[in-house]
């Protein structure tokens, strides 16, 4: 199986980003010897991330497609359900681009669901006792842009691909109550792969 496999850098008050340090642990330590891992770190700008996922996507073809970003407020394993055709976020991308009521293609569908199994993904990570929960919603800034991007350039080719938000981890920001030790992030990260690959 090969999994494409992105996380992002960090942005706005978030001086790290534990996706970006999952994405690199797991590039430097494949989780399985069936799964062939395209790893990628994305930059949080809406048209350099766009680029470079569209590019990733037509170079290697990935079998199965699992983006991650963080969501510092939630404390849970977020199996984000939703992409929405909007781009509409308070803060600016790393480029100072700030983009209000925007729809990200104009012409296509006003969301996408996941096309991962997020049932299974769910009881997988239950199993392994991670806070975990199936969200409606993955925001407007990056993290939805980068999975509706995705989404909609799989579409015809029946690639599953979705996205996951994860909590911050509390190596990276001790004071934040909602975050969870980095070492549970990747064992979500490890699992979610796991089910993917079965
Ligand atoms: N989280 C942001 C963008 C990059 C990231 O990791 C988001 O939720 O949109």
């Amino acid at each position: 199986m090969k999994l494409l496999l992105t996380g992002f850098e960090p942005f706005g008050q978030n001086s790290a980003n534990p996706t970006q340090h999952l994405v690199e642990t797991l590039a430097a330590r494949p989780p399985s010897p069936g799964v062939k891992l395209i790893a990628r770190v994305l930059p949080v700008e809406y048209v350099n991330a766009e680029q470079q996922l569209q590019a990733l996507i037509h170079a290697h073809r990935p079998d199965v497609i699992l983006s991650l970003g963080l969501a510092e407020s939630r404390a849970k394993i977020s199996l984000e359900r939703v992409a929405l055709n909007l781009d509409d976020a308070s803060l600016p991308d790393n480029a100072g681009e700030l983009r209000q009521g925007t729809p990200i293609c104009p012409e296509a569908p006003a969301a996408y669901f996941s096309t991962l199994p997020l049932d299974s993904l769910k009881i997988a990570l239950e199993n392994a006792e991670i806070p975990v929960h199936i969200s409606n919603h993955a925001g407007a800034y990056l993290c939805n842009h980068i999975f509706y991007v995705a989404r909609h350039e799989v579409e015809s080719l029946g690639i599953p691909c979705g996205f996951v938000h994860m909590p911050q981890a509390k190596e990276f920001a001790p004071a934040n109550e909602n975050a969870l030790p980095l070492d549970t992030l990747l064992r979500a990260v490890e699992i979610c792969i796991q089910t993917l690959s079965d």
